[in-house]
């Protein structure tokens, strides 16, 4: 990019919250990776359908530690160049999720803000929300409020809905008014960019066709995140001289094996989830 799109790039990034569409990969990177997470799919769909959707992050979170090709997404130099514009030079990815809605789910995202679960400072953590099938409003693309990470965090409260794939059905309390949403529709290999404080969820997939998605959660070395417990992340990019989080190495295998780094990176996911950190 050119320093004159970068500042754009930053400027659009900052005034709305969100940044979107952005073309990361290629056509054949996106269906490669499409058909290795219908593979992964496949071999956990047991395990998911017995879940209801609030749960199923134990099969769909943190990925990206223990698989290679989902490592592979998240370090992917066009993204990591899209959040460098954002964040600067040194990067962690400190969390991953699935987001998959197939035809006949009942999944849907209710409003929500990152920044109120996750409990990081100073909040320089962006997601990169990477489609790989369409995503638009029959299939139910995430939408977002614009500018809404400018003011306070808003409240929330727990529903603990079944069909809601936040982990605690956390949703805002508060009338949020949808005449301001936006769609972020995206063609597979693009993503959005949007920032820890910005109102966002998504409706139910209504159509004959996959919804899917992965989730990264990008922030920089100086992030400090509440809590007693030390959380990890993957330097991706650049370097840390913090040393806040345990850096976990890039996995080799492609295939998820019993008491691998996802099962750990769950554990701790689900301890800060009960201390009420995370989605
Ligand atoms: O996939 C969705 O629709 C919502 C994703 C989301 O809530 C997030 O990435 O924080």
């Amino acid at each position: 990019m050119n320093p004159l799109s970068v500042e754009n790039f930053r400027e659009e990034y900052e005034t709305r919250g969100f940044k979107t569409p952005i073309r990361v990969l290629s056509d054949d990177e996106a269906n490669e990776s499409r058909g290795r997470f219908l593979d992964f799919y496949a071999s956990n769909q047991a395990r998911v359908q017995a879940l209801p959707p609030r749960d199923q992050y134990v099969v769909f979170s943190e990925t990206h530690t223990s698989l290679d090709w989902v490592y592979r997404i998240g370090s992917h130099p066009r993204i990591l160049d899209a959040v460098e514009t954002i964040l600067g030079p040194n990067l962690l990815i400190w969390g991953s999720r699935w987001f998959v809605k197939m035809p006949g789910d009942k999944t849907y995202i209710s409003w929500h803000q990152d920044a109120t679960y996750w409990g990081m400072h100073p909040p320089h953590v962006t997601t990169a929300w990477i489609a790989l099938s369409e995503s638009n409003p029959s299939n139910g693309c995430m939408r977002v409020i614009p500018g809404t990470h400018r003011g306070d965090l808003l409240p929330q409260r727990e529903t603990y809905s079944d069909n809601n794939a936040l982990s605690r059905g956390q949703e805002i309390a508060v009338e949020v008014d949808e005449n301001q949403a936006v769609d972020l529709v995206l063609r597979p290999g693009e993503m959005s960019l949007h920032d820890i404080g910005l109102v966002h969820g998504s409706n139910v997939n209504r159509s004959s066709n996959p919804r899917i998605g992965i989730a990264f959660r990008y922030l920089t070395p100086e992030v400090v995140q509440d809590g007693n417990q030390r959380s990890f992340a993957m330097l991706v990019r650049g370097r840390d001289s913090h040393g806040h989080f345990d850096l976990l190495p890039a996995p080799h295998k492609s295939e998820l094996t019993t008491g691998d780094a996802q099962s750990q990176a769950i554990q701790r996911m689900m301890k800060s989830v009960m201390r009420g950190q995370r989605s």
